[in-house]
């Protein structure tokens, strides 16, 4: 195979992943049924290793009907730190291949190479080398990667031959690939979209294939034309790198609910701090603010706006949140909850004093001041001045949203 391919997207995913990882830590454990998950009566199956598998134990499934269909399966309840450590490690080894990583869970992410075939080879050289370089890295675990010239397609394809497997799909065989696919490998489509299909007729990508785009748009709206779309192998998708972080959010719950204007801008002055270090300590500005208020009767009530410039500083978090205030009718409720969401997060250039007004550098080293006190002593090190009143009626306060 020696055609440059125009674009090559690898997804990677590990095999049973929780359950790979205590027979990792474990030997005693290889070649048996693992399962991952509480004993309680309430328990859930986190994972399950492929042993127990074939007794047909999965994800999600209540424990007690695990243990009915595998008796002699040994429950491990998860070790998250560990995983997450493990996972550390993959991730690392995906940034070895490509900048553009885009994780999409612990266990799996997609790695851009379009571009890349001089320097790694071909995408079947490339797959061999991934899965080898996770395996040496992780001490023997292994993965399965699916390659395709579009995104959807390499999501499918490592799929097909879990675990341990390699599939690719080359341009001229998605056509031959998507055909016989069943309607429920569609990306997008919940079990009640698949349902719907089936009762359609489209049981497969290719009996979608021979309906016209307007039936599916008549049908089922913008989410018709993706689907079909999709059967059609069509996918503009691109990999983006910062799929871990799409908004950077912060939010209080109080212990005794408040309308009072002064409280709620306390609030949110401190979230906006919170916020704006850990976009400048992700070297990201955001184009978009959002505020956050939940009723004491648990409806939630939100304003958003885009502002005129990417903005990485708690005054310019604070400034968009105190105008988007005015657009709540804050004296009709009382209100539990009051958060604060930076989204459309972009990177921020590393020499940005040069472009910047005097004020604005003037906002930013008061901010960066505030950082090296928060990385030094931790989130709760600091209150402003005019904010030190109120503090006492946080009940807890550290819920991040990305
Ligand atoms: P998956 O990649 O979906 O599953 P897996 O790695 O265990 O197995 P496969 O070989 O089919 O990829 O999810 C990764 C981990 O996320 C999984 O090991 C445990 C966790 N998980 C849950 O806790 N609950 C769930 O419902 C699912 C699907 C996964
Ligand atoms: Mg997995």
């Amino acid at each position: 195979m020696t055609e440059i391919w125009d674009k090559i997207i690898i997804h990677a995913d590990m095999d049973a992943f929780f359950a790979s990882v205590e027979q990792l830590d474990n030997t005693d454990l290889i070649g048996k049924p693992v399962v991952i998950g509480s004993r309680s009566s309430r328990g859930v199956v986190s994972t399950a290793s492929y042993e127990a598998r074939v007794f047909g134990v999965k994800s999600a499934m209540p424990m007690v009907k695990a243990l009915a269909l595998c008796p002699h399966a040994i429950v491990i309840p998860p070790k998250m730190e560990r995983y997450k450590e493990i996972s550390s490690i993959i991730m690392e080894v995906f940034k070895t291949f490509s900048p553009s990583v885009e994780a999409i869970s612990i266990d799996e992410a997609f790695i851009d190479m379009s571009g890349s075939q001089r320097i790694f080879g071909t995408p079947e050289q490339m797959g061999k080398k991934l899965k080898n370089d996770v395996f040496e890295a992780t001490g023997g675990l292994t993965i399965s990667v699916g390659i395709a010239s579009l995104k959807f397609i390499s999501k499918i394809a490592s799929d097909m031959q879990k675990p341990d497997g390699l599939t690719i799909v080359t341009p001229e065989n998605i056509t031959e690939f998507l055909t016989p696919l069943p309607v429920s490998k569609l990306w997008g489509a919940g079990p009640k979209t698949v349902e719907e299909l089936i009762k359609m007729g489209f049981n497969t990508f290719g009996d979608i294939r021979k309906a016209p785009q307007k039936y599916f748009s008549d049908q089922f709206g913008k989410k018709g034309i993706h689907l079909w779309s999709l059967a059609n192998g069509i996918d503009e998708r691109t990999v983006t790198e910062q799929g871990e972080a799409k908004s950077i959010g912060k939010e209080n719950t109080l212990e005794k609910d408040t309308n009072n204007i002064n409280e709620i801008l306390f609030y949110i002055q401190k979230n906006a701090d919170n916020v704006a270090h850990q976009l400048r300590v992700k070297f990201l500005k955001a184009k978009g603010v959002r505020v956050k208020l939940k009723t004491s009767k648990f409806q939630l009530l939100s304003r958003q706006m885009t502002l005129l410039q990417p903005a990485d500083t708690s005054k310019e978090l604070f400034d968009a949140a105190k105008i988007l205030l005015k657009q709540f009718e804050i004296k009709k409720y009382k209100y539990r909850l009051i958060g604060i969401t930076a989204f459309d997060l972009v990177e921020a250039p590393k020499q940005r004093e040069l472009f910047e007004s005097p004020q604005k550098v003037k906002n930013r080293n008061l901010d960066i001041a505030l950082d090296g006190v928060l990385n030094k002593f931790g989130n709760g090190a600091i209150l402003r001045g005019s904010n030190l009143k109120v503090k006492d009626n946080l009940k807890y306060n550290d819920k991040s949203d990305d």
